[in-house]
């Protein structure tokens, strides 16, 4: 029997969070995804942040399972000795038997061990394995599917290793398996399918059926073949879970109807929030990263530089090139019509929308790279000629004169600022991608430029970026990693159609930029919910669900054109408050959905153990950032209830940042109620199942 075990709760800056106090010296965690010390995509993100805070809770009992790669191995992990005798006899049992199985230490926030295992030296039992699985499960796995076929073998190791792991142990144990993703799925089918001692979770991050369902143009019959038996392992590990959970209430309804079961509980995906000892140390960084940002357009836009990077606005979308389900497309709409409201109105303004989302190209255009060196050219010209400046002045003043200031520049100094100047002529417009396009001809974003005709022409208002490739700080181009780069943006724009979640609005969330994401997105619909006036906090939400795409677009356009029509004064303002959402994105909150969902799989799998007792939903269960009280709400409002706002007052208008947060705070309601204690056994008590709703 457990020993007597019980829960606490603490407050942590007006949102409580869940401090538990929880012995688990006969419980083991084992974590496994494909993206473990395996950058793929959004659940790498999930896993990484989350590990400082998994550590905390379960220490030396915390196992991440992943895929060995060498080249992120060597990079990302230190291999070293299992970390307990149990772990060795397993790893050691497995090795002998035909396996290669690492352990090591991922060098990241919180230094979780992993386990690592190679399913390429395992392909021997490729055939053998499927032809089980087959017989037990009736899931056919075709030939050519390679990873179907990864799949299949993680599946296969990763059950191997904890019914291995469960026979090494010397007492009966408690392990609690999390499986992410249907790549990783089937080891919890065999889980179950073997009756091994583990409580067993899945959590989806999007279901195979939706993602192609949504992506519109995609091959769908030249690609069936390979849809079907992966939605069957999907379908089975989700079926099979003693919990199951989504990151998100639209992919949990997206799973009711395509997997056919209800998640048990939602687990939202949450971020490792860093908080500087200054309060707007987070705005200087914006100054800081704006200005390395306006020295590449200054480059990029040499010779057409007719515009005013003071009042030049920063927009950007980022993340997998998928056109329609990113929202790629309806994005470069609103563009061309935020242009023509632009133009018509006269507008001072300039918007430079940036496309950061990875193709298939042949490195950087020529074009692109001269405009840097342009621009480097001008630079280095001005410091010469600034340099002989001051040496004349120099020296006129060692002699007691002053300087007469008509020779102070010579024919030598004209030559070559006329030299640095000719050198801007251009022939042609500022490139709008930045990299050889392999595709161009069918590239999506680029056809979709040619169609509505923004080709950064000077009558045009806003221009266009297309940079395709992640960002990084080693670039020629743009010298900056993504961090910096977002943190340079006005904007973030995210109007996906399919975005289980979404990390990209929430990553610009917790550095103080506001974002425009929709309401089929985890985000837009997690942010909708608990907060009273979103866009007030700069989270603007698309409605995308109820609208056509035609309506959608304009809605995007306006909620552009609003943003556009902001001061620098209220920018930082609006700021100010995005950032203020950042905790409740943080995972020291959003981590218990994980223990909620962890405690709930422990008292389905060994019920003479645990219980696990649903809160009943009070009207306190649910919470909501008010408006807040101190500044109108929105960009619209504001414009015309700002007390004697004008541009020129921007910078200089007496604010007190401190005593418009403190009035927004005090409204702030307690989130969550304490959960239940019971003296003889664990008894878990959380929000219920599918209480995000
Ligand atoms: C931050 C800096 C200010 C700067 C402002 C620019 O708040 O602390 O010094 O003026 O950013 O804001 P903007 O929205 O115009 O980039
Ligand atoms: C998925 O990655 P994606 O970009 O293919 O998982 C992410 C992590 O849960 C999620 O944020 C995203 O929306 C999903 O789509």
């Amino acid at each position: 029997m457990p020993l007597a075990r019980s829960l606490s709760v603490t407050s942590l800056s007006g949102l409580e969070e869940w401090d538990e106090e929880f012995d688990r010296e006969d419980a083991v965690l084992f974590e496994i995804a494909w993206e473990v010390a395996n950058k793929v995509g959004g659940i790498y993100t999930v896993i990484q942040t989350k590990a400082r805070l998994t550590c905390e809770e379960w220490g030396e009992n915390y196992f991440l399972v992943g895929p060995y790669m060498e080249s992120s191995v060597r990079t990302q992990v230190e291999l070293i000795e299992p970390c307990n005798a149990t772990l060795r006899r397993t790893i050691d049992k497995m090795n002998s038997s035909g396996c290669k199985v690492y352990f090591g230490r991922w060098l990241i926030e919180g230094s979780p061990y992993v386990i690592l295992l190679d399913v390429g030296f395992t392909a021997w039992s490729l055939d053998r394995w499927k032809s089980e699985l087959w017989e037990n499960c009736s899931i056919g796995v075709p030939w050519f599917d390679r990873e179907a076929n990864d799949a299949v073998l993680f599946g296969f190791l990763t059950a191997w290793l904890l019914g291995e792991f469960a026979a090494q142990c010397d007492e009966p144990p408690h392990i609690v398996a999390h499986f992410h993703e249907w790549l990783a799925g089937l080891g919890l089918v065999l889980c179950r399918q073997r009756q091994l001692p583990v409580a067993t979770i899945f959590t989806t991050h999007a279901t195979l059926l939706g993602r192609y369902l949504c992506a519109g143009n995609v091959d769908f019959y030249n690609k069936l073949a390979e849809i079907y038996h992966r939605y069957c392992l999907e379908r089975a590990a989700a079926r099979c879970a003693h919990v199951f959970t989504t990151v998100s209430q639209i992919t949990a309804i997206e799973a009711e109807h395509l997997l056919k079961r209800k998640p048990d509980i939602v687990t939202p995906n949450g971020l490792n929030v860093k908080k500087f000892s200054a309060m707007h140390e987070f705005q200087n960084l914006h100054a800081q990263s704006k200005a390395r940002i306006q020295e590449f357009v200054r480059g990029h836009f040499y010779g057409h530089l007719d515009f005013n990077l003071d009042k030049t606005v920063f927009l950007f979308i980022a993340g997998r090139y998928e056109f329609s389900n990113k929202g790629a497309d309806i994005f470069l709409e609103a563009l061309a019509r935020l242009n023509y409201l632009l133009r018509v109105n006269h507008s001072e303004v300039t918007i430079i929308a940036f496309f950061i989302m990875p193709a298939r190209t042949n490195n950087f255009n020529v074009e692109t790279l001269k405009g840097q060196a342009v621009r480097k050219q001008l630079w280095d010209t001005a410091q010469t000629v600034k340099e002989r400046f001051g040496k004349k002045l120099y020296e006129s003043l060692l002699v007691g004169q002053l300087p007469d200031v008509s020779k102070m520049l010579d024919k030598e100094d004209f030559t070559m600022m006329k030299r640095a100047i000719f050198a801007t002529q251009r022939q042609c417009l500022p490139p709008i991608c930045s990299h050889n396009m392999l595709e161009d001809s069918s590239d999506p974003i680029l056809n979709c430029i040619r169609r509505i005709g923004l080709f950064n022409s000077a009558q045009d208002r806003v221009k266009v970026i297309f940079h395709p490739e992640f960002l990084s700080s080693t670039s020629p181009l743009l010298p900056m990693d993504y961090e910096e780069f977002v943190r340079g943006c006005h904007l973030g724009v995210f109007p996906s159609y399919y975005e289980p979640w979404g990390y990209t609005p929430a990553e610009c969330t917790v550095m103080g930029i506001p974002s425009i994401s929709t309401n089929l997105s985890g985000f837009g619909c997690f942010m909708e919910e608990h907060i009273a006036d979103p866009s007030a906090y700069g989270i603007y939400i698309l409605d995308r669900r109820y609208r056509g795409v035609d309506e959608s677009c304009n809605q995007l356009t306006s909620f552009l054109f609003q943003f556009c029509q902001q001061s620098r004064r209220q920018r930082i303002i609006q700021r100010n408050r995005t950032e203020r959402l950042s905790d409740l994105l943080d995972w020291r909150y959003l981590g218990r959905y994980y223990v909620s969902a962890r405690h709930m799989a422990l008292a389905k799998a060994f019920p003479d153990t645990f219980i696990y007792e649903p809160q009943e939903p009070t009207s306190a269960t649910g919470f909501r950032y008010p408006r807040p009280a101190s500044v109108p709400p929105s960009p619209a409002h504001s414009l015309h209830s700002s007390p004697h706002h004008s541009e020129a007052e921007d910078e200089e208008e007496p604010y007190d940042e401190d005593l418009e947060a403190e009035k927004d705070r005090v409204n702030i309601r307690q989130p969550f109620n304490l959960p239940n204690r019971n003296k003889n056994h664990t008894v878990v008590n959380v929000t219920p199942a599918n209480s995000m709703s």
